[in-house]
């Protein structure tokens, strides 16, 4: 979608660190990290937020969730357990609108989240 910076990164009219990707997602990591690793997995496809999955679209999020335990091993968090967030609209703290899982680890997580 134009002016969306994420299908941007996605199809590489903005550069950056992508260190995962497939035909249906990207992975790279997050500009502003809140753990010692947190990587944005991202479809390719132009899908909003959590709130616009649906019956089409359903089968990226299985798929995120295989890429993401893939990432967990190669960044060796994987034993110890980590995060994965997905904010959904204003109160949720979703800042950008195309659709986007964070990956966070590395650190102990507290609960409940701020
Ligand atoms: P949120 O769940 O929509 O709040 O997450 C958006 C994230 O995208 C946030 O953590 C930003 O730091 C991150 N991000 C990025 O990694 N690169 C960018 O160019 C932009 C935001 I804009």
């Amino acid at each position: 979608m134009k002016d969306c910076i994420f299908c941007k990164i996605a199809n590489k009219e903005i550069k950056s660190d992508i260190v995962y990707e497939d035909k249906y997602v990207v992975a790279f990591p997050d500009i502003n990290p809140q753990a010692p690793v947190h990587l944005l997995i991202v479809p390719k496809e132009h899908i909003e937020s959590p709130y616009d999955i649906n019956e089409r679209n359903k089968d990226i999020v299985g798929h995120v969730y295989i890429i993401i335990k893939k990432l967990a091993q190669r960044y060796g968090i994987d034993k110890k357990g980590y995060r994965i967030v997905s904010n959904c609209g204003d109160d949720g703290g979703q800042t950008v609108m195309h659709l986007h899982f964070h990956l966070l680890g590395g650190r102990f997580m507290t609960w409940p989240p701020g």
